[in-house]
């Protein structure tokens, strides 16, 4: 007995193998951030072209839309386990005056992944072809130059950070000294603290992690937000092994370089050890609360809050405009109660509107189900039409 179970495990291992672990990551920054030398980066290989990509408006009354862009890279780790990995580009983000329109194009997308996963599991007949397309992850990048974080970067992990897992990137920071960049680092994440904005913590049940996982959590916790350095380009270092880098006049250098970025680390964290993680945390704790919330019927908590504990904290309203990288600490410190309360009146009307729009949806499959049904009585009725015209021409032949 115990022998079928442990082949049955096996086989199922080699299946698994086979059709390879699915993740996909959204990767979210202004233009010119870094999003499409990251990818690169990340997969070890040209999937962006990085000539095209940089979209900045001509003057600034020019309106960029956002756009998202999916890409699927096929990834495959030293034990020969193949990754799916869906890359989801977001040309264009940041380049408006009103970024709103940008962030519900992306939480509609989230949600509506989400919407489909409901859809499915309430059909009675599974579909087997059905793709689960839910964000796995966002790697959210930030400038390196700046202070700590912009308005736009705290509204946009605010709003975003209750439907899927964000990491905080700092991007390009071979562009700061060591000093520049660990004070950067630290402005940083006090702005996420005093925001109590909801990042991926990796977060931990003390009691069911060991001691080693526990310890890799803490030290990731410590280097958030993690230091990237992306290259497009590979270099012979003279003895004949390539590197990914870049050239500057005093030498080059190796984006796999631990001391200098935290690349390989997020590589890893990523690709390696969290991926089941930031998959479990989607399905049982993001996903779950949108669920409760579809189904109740009734919304949460306002959107900034969550597990991810947000109470106490100063709030900025969700409408007001983002006129140009406007000191974070000042707006929210005179954000009026009215501009809190119409940012919830617009919040509710457009929970409102997904509601409308998910029902729809399911009427709309109803309608098609009835359809279909209809279409099937039909072609029956045909059939026994001609079976018994058939009958009895038979019977007239015979006679
Ligand atoms: N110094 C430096 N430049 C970078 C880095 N990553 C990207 N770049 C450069 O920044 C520019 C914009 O990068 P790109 O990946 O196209 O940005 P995107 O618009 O966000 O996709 C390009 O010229 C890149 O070569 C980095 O880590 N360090
Ligand atoms: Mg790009």
């Amino acid at each position: 007995m115990s022998s079928i179970i442990e082949a049955s495990a096996a086989l199922r291992k080699r299946k698994n193998l086979r059709r390879g672990i699915n993740f996909t990551l959204m990767v979210v920054g202004e233009s010119g951030s870094g999003r499409s030398t990251f990818v690169n980066t990340l997969c070890g290989q040209q999937v962006v072209d990085v000539s095209t990509s940089v979209l900045l408006p001509t003057d600034n009354s020019t309106q960029i839309d956002l756009q998202l862009r999916e890409e699927t890279v096929e990834l495959e780790d030293e034990e020969g386990v193949k990754i799916q990995l869906n890359i989801i580009d977001t040309p264009g983000f940041g380049s408006s005056l009103d970024n709103t329109q940008s962030f519900n194009v992306i939480s509609d997308y989230i949600r509506h992944q989400y919407d489909e996963i409901l859809l499915e599991e309430s059909r009675v007949r599974r579909n087997p072809r059905f793709k689960d397309g839910r964000v796995h992850c966002c790697v959210y990048l930030i400038n390196a130059t700046g202070h700590g974080l912009k308005e736009i970067d705290v509204e946009f992990m605010r709003a975003l950070g209750p439907l899927v897992n964000i990491i905080p990137v700092v991007s390009k920071a071979d562009s700061l000294t060591v000093e520049e960049l660990k004070l950067n680092k630290r402005l940083i994440m006090e702005d996420i603290d005093y925001y109590n904005l909801p990042i991926y913590n990796f977060p931990f049940d003390e009691g069911a992690l060991s001691d080693e996982d526990y310890e890799t959590n803490m030290l990731l916790r410590s280097l958030t937000p993690f230091s990237i350095i992306g290259s497009n380009e590979l270099y012979d270092l003279g003895d004949g092994a390539m590197i990914r880098g870049r050239k500057y006049s005093w030498g080059t250098l190796d984006v796999e370089d631990s001391s200098i970025s935290d690349f390989v680390v997020l590589r890893n964290t990523l690709l390696i050890s969290h991926l089941h993680d930031l998959k479990d945390y989607t399905h049982e704790v993001l996903y779950e609360r949108y669920r409760t919330e579809a189904l109740s019927g009734e919304s949460l908590p306002p959107l900034s809050s969550g597990t991810k504990e947000h109470q106490g904290s100063p709030s900025i309203s969700a409408k007001s405009s983002l006129q140009g990288p406007a000191d974070v600490q000042s707006t929210s410190s005179k954000a009026p109660n009215q501009d809190t309360y119409l940012a919830r009146e617009e919040q509710i009307r457009l929970e409102e509107e997904r509601l409308k729009a998910f029902e729809e949806r399911v009427q709309q499959e109803l309608l098609l189900k009835r359809q279909e049904l209809l279409q099937r009585e039909q072609e029956l009725r045909e059939i026994e039409d001609r079976l018994e015209r058939e009958a009895n021409e038979n019977s007239e032949v015979s006679v």
